[in-house]
């Protein structure tokens, strides 16, 4: 990676907790100090001129990249542990190996823009300012949860933060992201919505029938297509006949994107939204990788190979891109890092406790946030003879 100082301040987005003590700087460099980077790979561009390649960020960005992405990750394998011990049961999809993206997208974006996404959602969550015990809450029906513990892990929202969840139909949260764009635009704020979905998603008739409007009424959404190559077990060549995903807007221009680079993404991210403030709607396509299967009950590894996994996680790695930076350029020592990856452990473990001791919700709650209040709808028991209670 190319590499140049500069010496102006730049700020960091900070989302998350604060970088830890263990890593402030000690070096030569100051924490605001402008580093330039360049990404992994260049731009692919579909109907537009792509991005530079020259990434400014600086050392304490760098540094909370690292952190917020190693956060992820450990509340991800935590989950998968917490599920296969039964304590989280029902639909349960995991984000890691595609940390970047959402990491990325945070440091491009304020939390007026906003975030919806599919059932992949527990990282987007926390970048958008969730914390870990309203996360680990949700996933085990607990009433602390970011839905009351009645949504689980495909329905967490933060509505303050810009972030209209967590949805499980398959490519219905890009419609209601463009209407989320259409409100930013009556409203004339200048903010933007990024409406994800995955490449399985992305062959969805009602994906193009969204982009139509949002095209015509340059509306400032941008479709993010979080490309990991598979829905469910189907590799992206057996789904769609082209898996150019950033090409597939056809008049709506589109960026390929690296997206286990989080500084590409981010970039990226910035780009969009200028152009979708200006010019309406575009897409970006994230080349990304799920480590983990589809969801708890799928293995993973009987439509694709562990080579090709390890293969990933050895070349592409996000976090260990991050590493390699803070490494080479003197920004931490191999123990800071280590010392942050056991806070972030213990940071975990005591989400978990804590949310443990969150009571499941009360049976009178079953149905609020359902139905419309006031209108008396009966509730029968499986037998559809007693009426077990009437709803407020
Ligand atoms: C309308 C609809 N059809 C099918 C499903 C079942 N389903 C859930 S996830 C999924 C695969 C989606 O893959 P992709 O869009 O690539 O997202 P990824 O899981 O890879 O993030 C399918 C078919 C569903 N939830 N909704
Ligand atoms: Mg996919």
């Amino acid at each position: 990676m190319a590499l140049s100082r500069m010496a102006s301040s730049s700020s960091s987005s900070s989302i998350l907790k604060p970088i830890s003590a263990a890593l402030s700087l000690r070096r030569p460099l100051s924490s605001d100090t402008t580093l330039t980077i360049e990404t992994s790979i260049p731009f692919t561009a579909h109907n537009c001129d792509a991005p530079s390649r020259a990434v400014e960020t600086s050392p304490s960005e760098l540094l909370k990249f690292y952190r917020d992405m190693a956060l992820m990750r450990r509340m991800e394998i935590a989950s998968d542990s917490l599920y296969k011990s039964k304590l989280i049961r029902g639909f349960c999809h995991l984000y890691d190996g595609q940390e970047a993206v959402a990491i990325g997208m945070e440091a491009a974006t304020n939390r007026k823009d906003c975030i919806i996404t599919a059932y992949r959602d527990h990282c987007t969550f926390l970048g958008r300012g969730g914390d870990l015990v309203q996360v680990f809450s949700e996933l085990m029906g607990r009433k602390g949860g970011c839905s009351k513990g009645k949504g689980g892990s495909m329905h967490f929202y933060k509505k303050d933060s810009g972030f209209y969840g967590g949805h499980g139909i398959v490519g219905a949260q890009v419609p209601l992201g463009c209407g989320l764009a259409f409100a930013q635009k009556y409203s004339k704020d200048e903010n933007v919505t990024f409406a994800l979905y995955g490449d399985g998603a992305a062959n969805q008739g009602q994906l193009f029938e969204a982009l139509n409007i949002a095209a015509l009424w340059d509306l400032p959404a941008i479709l993010v297509c979080e490309n990991n190559h598979y829905g469910m077990g189907t590799a992206e060549w057996r789904a769609a006949k082209s898996p150019a995903y950033y090409k597939r807007g056809d008049y709506v221009p589109g960026l390929k994107v690296d997206g286990m680079d989080v500084l590409a993404v981010k970039q990226a991210c910035k780009f969009a939204k200028e152009h979708a403030l200006k010019n309406g709607p575009l897409i970006l396509e994230m080349d990304t990788y799920r480590y983990h299967g589809h969801s708890m009950s799928d293995p993973g590894s009987t439509y694709r190979t562990r080579d090709e996994i390890s293969g990933v996680r050895q070349e592409r790695d996000p976090i260990e891109r991050i590493k390699k930076l803070l490494l080479s350029h003197e920004i931490a020592t191999e123990k800071e890092l280590k010392d942050t990856e056991k806070e972030v452990r213990k940071e975990v473990d005591e989400a978990i406790a804590k949310a443990k001791e969150s009571p499941v919700p009360d049976p009178s709650d079953l149905f609020t946030n359902v139905y419309v209040k006031g209108y008396g709808v009966e509730s029968f028991g499986a037998d559809r003879k007693e009426v077990r209670a009437t709803l407020p």
